[in-house]
């Protein structure tokens, strides 16, 4: 009976969380807005718990007809860093519904790019070497990386281009934007430099993913910000 209760219970809550959050309509944002999601609204709720069940029972299903995440792909509920979705995430996607913030083992722990040292011809632009997003030894996917032009650079008057930190929903240029990491675990962001800078002049890109503080994600998915600890340092060249 009491068995009975509990689960009636957690049924009740589970369409109600669903009814409530259906309601809220967040911008993208930087950082673990999409992991464990499904949905696209960058809240753990109901619809994403449905979809993992969905894929673990029915795994020839298409990603882009369960998934409205960026990118549409079942990884972003690969909690535990596996490389594939399966019942240990939805283990841990349990705890985290019910509100025990455990920690994913699919969390990132290392970013990386190379060369770091890229040249720009002088008011020209380029795509920034891929950042990638590693744990676990897997490619993270639906990561959102920051770039952020730094005072560190002999030159700041330049621009990035890509989601905009201040509103995801809008890609532009911007002193400080973000992408999501694509199903080959790379993010990208392109760089142009404007009449400010000239010759010899470096442009300093600090690239990191943000606690989920920093930008308001819901949950507690990812707590500690993570820096891919060096910085893209770009050179302007004659043309
Ligand atoms: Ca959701
Ligand atoms: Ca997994």
């Amino acid at each position: 009976m009491k068995k009975g209760i509990t689960g009636m219970l957690f049924v009740s809550a589970f369409f109600l969380t669903a009814v409530v959050f259906s309601l809220t309509a967040l911008a993208h944002k930087p950082g673990a807005f999409f992991f464990g999601e499904s949905d696209g609204d960058g809240i753990i709720s109901g619809n994403d718990y449905a979809t993992l069940v969905s894929v673990i029972q029915n795994p020839q299903q298409s990603d882009t007809t369960l998934y409205s995440t960026v990118p549409q792909s079942r990884l972003v509920q690969d909690l535990d860093g596996s490389g594939g979705a399966d019942c240990f995430d939805l283990a841990i996607w349990t705890y985290w519904f019910i509100g025990d913030w455990i920690t994913a083992l699919g969390i990132p722990t290392a970013l990386g790019a190379d060369p770091l040292d890229p040249e720009i011809v002088d008011g020209g632009s380029i795509w920034l070497p891929s950042v990638m997003v590693f744990s676990s030894g897997q490619k993270r996917v639906g990561w959102g990386v920051v770039y952020k032009i730094t005072q560190n650079g002999t030159c700041t008057d330049a621009d990035l281009y890509g989601r905009l930190a201040s509103d995801g929903d809008s890609i532009s240029w911007g002193n400080t934007v973000f992408a999501y990491t694509m199903t080959d675990g790379e993010a990208d962001v392109k760089l142009r430099v404007n009449d400010g800078c000239d010759v010899d002049d470096t442009v300093d890109i600090q690239v990191y993913i943000p606690g989920d503080s920093e930008f308001l994600v819901p949950g507690h998915r990812f707590p500690n910000a993570l820096d891919m600890g060096d910085h893209f340092v770009v050179t302007v060249v004659a043309q």
